[in-house]
């Protein structure tokens, strides 16, 4: 089929321009369905969402399937040193840097159908449209899938497009989760972590990033408005905390004797919360991890490790409550006669989306007649990776009732098809300039 080249999808073109493509709402529709299928819970259905952590069977399972997904849309998927998948779409002057996007598949456990899939199908979608359609684009596009964008696994977190921004140092291979090392876990699912520098990507090597992923928050649903558009993405700071009490007889340890490391962690996520919520602002914490030993009803628990997450628009104000903490910590373990040890696990910077690229989603929007509403997200994204590298955008669909990383997390298809050809509206007029 002869290719017609792109030279815009948004502005009143000098010369007459193919209509600009739609992508098949149906077809998307079946790609989520399908990749739910890797890990779904035995005997459940689509509503009861996936539990596809990285690196386990699942995951390789759900990779397996999107590399052919991308294969019909007629690219060549490869895998970098770190494990993401890529595929490229030459432009009509290959020489100029592409346009990237993309998103994760892997989830959290126990996760929604949604989260991530939907951005990387989409974007597999829109290469299937263009590719169907025949149209050629000035630039040359690349798709992406980031590997292990949840980081339940290692509890960090954007592994691949750390990786990919030079973020992830090498003696952070050794790193074990699961019985595996970091470097284990990359080689699992095809990367190569001797030659991990390899995935890095330079300033300038894209155009720009976009990802299209879902609000899993509720203020677009709230609003009834059906598309996002992120002004930034919070920074994120881990903390993974080991309390030391003793552990002793629970029936003939007299309360005044015990040294209960459950009853210190219970004063600590206490005070997380009291000294998050204690001033104005979207500064959230949590204690979302806890894990108590030897966790038997009738021994005084002698061991706790929890992680602290916190997030905020300003990595300096998630500094200065994490220090909060931290002194709120010590006084803690004097009065239970503990010892908690705070580690700072992983950190990652605020990003704040690229102005024009944030306007050519709006234009995109408005050119389908789609209301749009600028707005923060809550979550984190490898697009805040990306948005070291060159400009960054981010498009938003509602999250039913804001329900995300869990089964019951839902987008209506109507509001993931329109997102979709926002996706490749924007993609076209990034990839034409
Ligand atoms: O945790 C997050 O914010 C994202 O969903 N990984
Ligand atoms: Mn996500
Ligand atoms: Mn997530």
């Amino acid at each position: 089929m002869k290719r017609r080249v792109f030279l815009g999808a948004l502005g009143a073109a000098a010369v007459a321009q193919p209509a600009a493509p739609r992508i098949d709402a149906a077809r998307l529709r079946r790609h989520v369905e399908e990749l739910s299928v890797f890990g779904r819970p035995a005997g459940g259905t689509f509503a009861g969402g996936v539990s596809r952590v990285a690196y386990t069977d699942a995951d390789l399972a759900g990779r397996a399937y999107v590399r052919k997904l991308i294969e019909q849309a007629g690219l060549a998927p490869r895998i970098d040193a770190a494990g993401n998948i890529l595929a490229r779409r030459a432009g009509a002057d290959d020489s100029l840097a592409p346009v990237l996007f993309g998103s994760h598949i892997d989830s959290v456990p126990s996760g929604g159908n949604f989260d991530g899939a939907l951005g990387t199908l989409a974007a597999i979608e829109a290469v299937q449209t263009l590719h169907d359609s025949g149209i050629a684009t000035r630039r040359p596009l690349e798709i992406v899938v980031w590997q292990n964008e949840e980081g339940y696994a290692f509890n960090n977190g954007l592994e691949g497009s750390r990786a990919a921004a030079g973020e992830m140092d090498p003696h952070e291979l050794a790193a074990v989760w699961n019985g595996m090392t970091r470097a284990d876990a990359i080689r699992k699912i095809g990367g190569d972590p001797e030659r991990l520098a390899d995935a890095r990507r330079a300033r300038g090597s894209f155009a720009c990033y976009l990802e299209l992923h879902i609000e899993q928050g509720g203020s677009l649903d709230k609003a009834h408005i059906p598309i996002g558009v992120v002004e930034g993405i919070v920074a994120i700071d881990r903390y993974e905390v080991e309390i030391r009490g003793f552990a002793n007889h629970a029936g003939t340890t007299p309360m005044p004797d015990r040294r209960d490391a459950l009853v210190a962690a219970s004063f600590l996520t206490i005070a997380v919360n009291e000294i998050v919520r204690r001033d104005p602002g979207r500064q959230v914490g949590t204690v979302g991890q806890i894990e108590v030993s030897p966790n038997v009803p009738n021994i005084v628990p002698g061991r706790v490790k929890l992680v602290i997450e916190l997030r905020d628009l300003s990595s300096r104000k998630i500094a200065a409550i994490g220090e909060e903490i931290r002194s709120r910590a010590l006084e803690i373990a004097r009065r239970t006669g503990t010892g908690i040890e705070m580690r700072a696990a992983a950190h990652h910077d605020e990003a704040l989306a690229d102005p024009e690229v944030q306007r050519s989603i709006e234009a995109a929007a408005a050119k389908l007649g789609l209301a749009s509403r600028r707005l923060p997200s809550g979550a984190g994204h490898d697009a805040q990776m990306m948005a070291r590298l060159g400009p960054m955008g981010m498009i938003f669909v509602p999250s039913v009732g804001g329900i995300s990383h869990s089964p019951n997390e839902l987008s209506r298809w109507e509001d993931c098809a329109n997102g979709a050809n926002v996706l490749l509206l924007t993609v076209l007029d990034r990839a034409a300039r």
